[in-house]
């Protein structure tokens, strides 16, 4: 059996799976805010943070660590786990002093993991994916790197504010001595794989890349990067490794106090985007992914470390070699909520039924899909701006909002060069056909959905099973199989009317952008 661990915001999470039964054997959670009420974070973050900060307490992931483990060895037989893998939210970094990695092997398991390490922490909380306030340190260092073409071509993405390199050099900057006194910097995945095996993991390629510092064609830390986010940073970070590639067996807390094997190996873990991208199947490329969530997401597999020339979209590793994109649209299931109630309709109108309805005004009528600031194109719209060649009617203003959202993300993941194949798409508004059709006919590609309640984790547990010598590929095709009857066909027949609609988005966005 091999077991995949998920530390998300708001959770930790285990999935167990039995490769040769083809099955998921157990799954199990602890949730922050629930599970551990002492440390006051009800969604996994510590509220009030000022100025766009938003940190979390490490010892809560610690403690979840424990609890779920006593979880979970109430449920399944743990000596049977050959592999952990696992994956955390990405972005979030932990500071650690000179003692940590020595008391990570000398844990006694009669006390708790947080008790003990906590006097090991060198920055008591952790800046995590949702902090907003390192808007001077990204211009920091894209002016010391050369601009942001030059950090984008290097390291994926141009410098962004959750990203862990303008982060660590806001610490740097704000407490030079609790930087000093950092022996090493890991990020949520690291931090619990070093933990899992009793001596400090490295940050694999897919979750390094969420830094600002990894440089994508070498996979290595970027020497320039480095230098413009801090002091002496290279010191502080392991070279970053591969999570295919078991390194050491679980430390003897973890087998003395829950029963796992002793020769259970670790693997480094990954980041939960390339972790869903194994979760949801679709490491190979030709596959997207279009999450419909509060945000909407997209992300696919690529060969090349292309990167986006607009500085929008991200590029990850790819847990199965290679790399991945992540595109995310801030005005998701937001945008969708707001029209449906400014119509006082309700989401049967978002159905097949009522979509098929106003088919002959496909493509014709058009609305740049914002009720707000939005990031991918980024611009602070109010409203959306809408081009309609018809009657404005409820079900049309449907209609085009939806196709808005759709051309918005194919035209933002063009500088992807990668044929999108087939669509698997998850998420909350993903269960309503009509707006499933509608990413079909838009990109002109079959959409299967996936009803898995944690991509990540179980992608965390097949990357552990690949690690123990099956293959991936196989493994994606038997566990991460389309829920039955969800296949959609594109209407061929819109083809045309959707290429012609792209063109004039495109034309409709530039100038409402520019003016
Ligand atoms: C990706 C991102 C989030 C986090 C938390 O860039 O910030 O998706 O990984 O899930």
């Amino acid at each position: 059996m091999f077991l995949g661990l998920d530390s998300s915001t708001q959770s930790l999470s285990a999935v167990v799976i039995d490769p040769a039964e083809g099955k998921i054997t157990a799954s199990s959670s602890v949730n922050f805010g629930k599970d551990l009420p002492d440390y006051g974070a009800p969604s996994g973050f510590i509220p009030g943070g000022k100025k766009g900060e938003v940190h979390a307490d490490p010892r809560m992931w610690l403690d979840a660590l424990d609890l779920l483990f006593t979880r979970l060895s109430g449920e399944v037989d743990l000596s049977r786990i050959q592999v952990i893998a696992g994956s955390g939210q990405q972005h979030g970094s932990v500071y650690v002093g000179e003692g940590f990695d020595e008391m990570l092997g000398n844990l006694d398991p009669s006390r708790g993991l947080s008790e003990q390490l906590e006097i090991h922490l060198s920055r008591k909380t952790s800046p995590i994916w949702m902090d907003t306030s390192t808007g001077e340190e990204c211009a920091e260092i894209t002016a010391a790197t050369g601009g942001a073409a030059e950090v984008c071509a290097r390291s994926g993405s141009i410098a962004i504010e959750r990203f862990s390199g303008p982060q660590i050099r806001k610490f740097s900057k704000t407490d030079p001595a609790g930087y000093a006194a950092t022996k090493s910097i890991h990020l949520v995945s690291s931090f619990i794989a070093s933990v899992l095996a009793g001596k400090p993991l490295p940050i694999d390629f897919g979750d390094g890349a969420g830094m600002n510092l990894l440089n994508l064609a070498e996979l290595g830390w970027d020497s320039g990067l480095l230098a413009a986010t801090a002091p002496a940073l290279g010191e502080k970070l392991l070279p970053p490794a591969s999570c295919l590639a078991p390194q050491g067996t679980v430390s003897a807390y973890f087998f003395t106090k829950y029963g796992i094997s002793r020769s259970c190996r670790v693997c480094p873990f990954t980041g939960d985007n390339p972790a869903s991208l194994v979760g949801m199947g679709a490491t190979s490329p030709g596959q997207a992914v279009i999450s419909l969530g509060t945000s909407d997401t997209f992300f696919a597999a690529m060969t090349e470390p292309k990167t986006d020339p607009k500085g929008y979209g991200h590029v990850f590793g790819n847990p199965a070699g290679g790399f991945m994109s992540l595109i995310c649209f801030r005005n998701g299931s937001l945008a969708r909520e707001a029209l449906r109630d400014e119509l006082g309709a309700d989401w049967s109108a978002f159905e097949k039924e009522a979509l098929a309805a106003t088919v002959d005004s496909a493509g014709k009528n058009l609305t740049l899909p914002f009720y707000g600031a939005e990031i991918t194109p980024r611009h602070d719209f109010e409203t959306p701006v809408t081009r309609f060649s018809d009657e404005p009617t409820p079900a049309r203003r449907i209609r085009s909002l939806l196709e808005g959202q759709f051309l918005n993300m194919k035209l933002h993941s063009e500088w992807m060069g990668v044929a999108t194949e087939r669509i698997r798409l998850t998420g909350g508004a993903s269960k309503h056909d009509g707006i499933a059709q509608l990413v079909a006919d838009v990109f002109q590609a079959p959409v299967e959905r996936l009803d898995v309640a944690n991509s990540a984790a179980l992608g965390a547990a097949l990357i552990a099973a690949a690690a123990g010598g099956h293959d991936l590929v196989g493994l994606e095709t038997v566990f991460c199989k389309p829920a039955a009857d969800s296949l959609l066909l594109p209407d061929t027949t819109l083809a045309g009317k959707y290429s012609t609609a792209l063109t004039d988005f495109r034309k409709l966005l530039e100038q409402t952008i520019n003016g």
